[in-house]
């Protein structure tokens, strides 16, 4: 594997992290103005890479419960390694559920409870967080809350056990005690009561300082809630819903996922080599674990409920005609489901874990033409992302709504009953580099927010560098960006907001649902196994 030199994306990434830290004085539009595309540096892979729009798009197999009754449904998935063709001709071996990456798609009601019971077959213990899931804290992943393989050794976990290595600073929590932590061995049954918002979400791994690597691995897979009122709006259904996970790799001479891991048996010490401190990116650009797809479809509307499942990469999505026009990208939701009214972009930015669920209209596009999906932030290959050629005319069916939803929170600044403000910023953890909230790194033994159930709060958050926050639990509202309305995009419910560089979020949530101990977080994947994260306790 190669590393480039120290590209312009380097020199933004890490650098651009410590120099923006460092320039205290600077005004919040001067650091917009140099902002970089993503935070992270990219690795190059080491195989020959495909050309792009050929492999076709594939569609993850919806898993089949193992039983229904009593009103719950039952699954069950076996965490294990696997190889697949990812690239062609190369075989690569991953970190899966149920051996495919990603993993299987689990499709539920609103209000119908679902248990899924995890096996842990793999060589490291795993922690299984369902993102965007309103779940009971037992059940919502704790990074220390630790499913642990048959046969690993107490001796050789990462947790509860003072470590004397005199490692540097990227060690992250070795050594760190968690009292509260519920650690099971080798099954462990998650429930979900899914009483919450129709909407897409991901199950992926979260353990403590290992879920960047893990995601990377394979471990990551959709969950999609519905209930009959969406369903009655008469959008695009069944195959015209098309699922777009975006997840960007790079690849080992040996065909295995490059990853800049300290340990690469992400079994010891944590964190990533010095260049990639601030996020990894790959030079490969996969849709549904296929690299740059194509997906033939009906001149028609489609419905496309898209995530973007990478560590650290940022896109700005535009729909290009082989005539160069660019399709309107008219968003019906968001994170937590579908907006009051569609919103029509031409570009739409995506931070990792956000979802957007997008109609697009292929109707008007020349029969055997294409259209590319492509990534404005992007450059050389990683500028596509998919495409989609538009195979025959067809009777279209369905429509778009001018109303979509009535049941979107409309919390008020005057309901909150406290505001806060939490910084995310690089700074000094443990003797070396880490990603900080509030100035603190993360402590699973620490108390960071206590909030009242049913309490009204608005949080501001101030970055550095680019960082997606993510608060588990709850959806929450964007109310300003720097002082400004929210964007376009920031429209609906949301669970993960992109703080731009220099920039201060504010949002607005409620905190209801359960109590018990919860996470906010950097989705930044390696600032948040840096130390990117705080406890949230609803009590
Ligand atoms: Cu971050």
């Amino acid at each position: 594997m190669r590393e480039r030199g120290m590209t312009r994306r380097q020199a933004l990434g890490i650098g651009g992290a410590l120099g923006l830290s460092a320039a205290t004085g600077l005004s919040a539009s001067a650091a917009l103005a140099r902002m970089p595309s993503s935070t992270g540096a990219e690795l190059r892979s080491a195989v020959p890479l495909p050309p792009p729009f050929r492999v076709p798009l594939p569609i993850p197999s919806v898993l089949a419960p193992v039983s229904t009754s009593g009103g719950v449904d039952r699954y069950a998935i076996t965490q294990r390694e696997a190889s697949a063709e990812i690239l062609p001709g190369v075989r690569t071996p991953l970190w899966t559920y149920e051996g495919t990456f990603p993993g299987p798609t689990i499709e539920s009601r609103r209000g119908r409870p679902v248990t899924v019971t995890h096996r842990n077959e793999l060589p490291v213990p795993t922690v299984v967080h369902l993102h965007g899931g309103r779940t009971p804290a037992a059940s919502d992943g704790y990074p220390t809350d630790l499913v642990l393989p048959e046969g690993w050794q107490e001796a050789a976990m990462p947790m509860g056990h003072g470590s004397g290595h005199d490692m540097h600073g990227m060690q992250g929590m070795q050594g760190m005690q968690d009292p509260r932590a519920v650690v099971t061995r080798l099954t462990r049954d998650y429930t979900f009561p899914l009483d919450q918002r129709p909407t897409l979400l991901w199950y992926h791994d979260h353990r403590m300082d290992f879920t960047a690597p893990a995601i990377w691995r394979g471990l990551a897979g959709l969950h999609i809630v519905r209930d009959d009122a969406e369903e009655a709006l008469g959008l695009p259904a069944g195959q015209r819903e098309l699922p777009l996970m975006i997840a960007d790799r790079a690849f080992a001479a040996d065909g295995s996922l490059a990853y800049p891991a300290l340990d690469p048996t992400l079994r010891g010490q944590p964190g990533v080599t010095d260049p990639y401190l601030a996020g990894v990116l790959g030079d490969v650009i996969l849709v549904n674990g296929a690299p740059w797809p194509v997906h033939e479809v009906d001149a028609a509307r489609y419905r496309l409920r898209i995530l973007n499942a990478s560590n650290a990469r940022h896109y700005e999505l535009e729909a290009v005609t082989d005539d160069g026009r660019r399709l309107d990208l008219v968003q019906i939701g968001a994170d937590q489901g579908l907006l009051a009214a569609p919103v029509t972009h031409r570009v739409l930015p995506l931070a990792p874990a956000e979802r957007y669920d997008v109609i697009i209209d292929f109707s008007g596009v020349a029969i055997g033409s294409r259209v590319r999906v492509v990534n404005r932030l992007g450059s050389g290959r990683t500028r596509d992302v998919m495409a989609f050629r538009v195979a025959r005319k067809a009777t279209d069916g369905s429509r778009i709504p001018r109303t979509l939803s009535h049941d979107l929170p409309a919390w008020r600044r005057s309901d909150a009953v406290r505001e806060r403000k939490f910084s995310f910023r690089t700074g000094r953890m443990r003797g070396g580099h880490g990603w900080l909230i509030g100035g603190l790194p993360f402590d699973p033994s620490r108390s960071d927010v206590t909030v009242g159930l049913g309490d009204v709060e608005v949080w501001r958050l101030v970055a550095d560098v680019h960082h997606p926050v993510h608060l588990h639990l709850v959806g929450f509202r964007v109310l300003s960006r720097s002082g400004r309305p929210p964007l376009p995009h920031d429209a609906g419910l949301k669970d993960t907001v992109s703080l731009r560089p220099g920039e201060t979020v504010e949002i607005i949530t409620r905190f209801d649902g359960y109590r018990g101990r919860y996470l906010f977080h950097c989705h930044n994947a390696e600032h948040e196994d840096m130390g990117m994260m705080a406890n949230l306790e609803v009590v």
